[in-house]
């Protein structure tokens, strides 16, 4: 075998249920505004569809992942916490959580670090990257939900795998991307496709 592998895998939508997280604390603190259900969202971003809905709701939303607490009370996704600890244990791979924190940083850096260290351990600390624009960081796999990652790199270094969520399901998959449907997915063979 040859060099190491190296995976960064995104948090919010890919291990932690950002989308479920919101819903339910809007959904507790605006109980009598309209919400868009988790198989009508469309589109990254959260504000912005609401937005649409009722021009006052984007800045509701926006209060949501604003709050204390909001980080750090999201659920983790099905089996994610899981692989990443499966991944870091492989021979020749290195794993980075590679994470964009909110501008508003009065507690979302906090609360992603210490979301780490309940779910993964304080070990894993060691593996955190927090950046806005993640064409800067090198890896061979970037496995993310987020369908466009831009930044300053023209080309990046890693193959973006587009993690599903409930806003990118319905999109078509412009080739030659590649989708990793849920962490039940084979997500290994993923991994073994870039060893060389
Ligand atoms: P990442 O998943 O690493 O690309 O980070 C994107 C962050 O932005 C994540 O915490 C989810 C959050 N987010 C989702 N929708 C919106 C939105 O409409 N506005 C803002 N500012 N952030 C959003």
């Amino acid at each position: 075998s040859g060099k190491r592998l190296r995976v960064l895998v995104d948090m919010d939508g890919v291990l932690a249920d950002f989308e479920g997280g919101f819903l339910k604390k809007y959904r507790a603190r605006y109980p009598t505004e309209p919400y868009i259900t988790l198989e009508d969202r469309r589109g990254f971003w959260v504000s912005t569809q609401y937005g649409q809905l009722r021009s006052d709701l984007c800045e509701k939303a926006i209060s949501i992942w604003e709050s204390k607490g909001f980080f750090i009370d999201l659920d983790p996704l099905p089996g994610g916490v899981e692989a990443v600890k499966e991944m870091a244990e492989m021979n020749d791979t290195d794993v980075f959580i590679c994470t964009s924190p909110i501008k508003h940083y009065k507690h979302c850096p906090h609360e992603k670090y210490a979301w780490v260290e309940k779910h993964l351990g304080r070990d894993f600390l060691e593996q955190v990257i927090l950046t806005r624009d993640k064409t800067l960081i090198t890896g061979d796999l970037l496995i993310d939900d987020k369908p466009d990652i831009l930044g300053v790199e023209p080309n990046p270094a890693w193959e973006h795998i587009l993690f599903t969520a409930c806003h990118n399901k319905h999109l078509p998959l412009s080739l030659p991307q590649r989708r990793l449907l849920s962490w039940s997915d084979d997500w290994r063979a993923i991994l073994d496709s870039k060893r060389q």
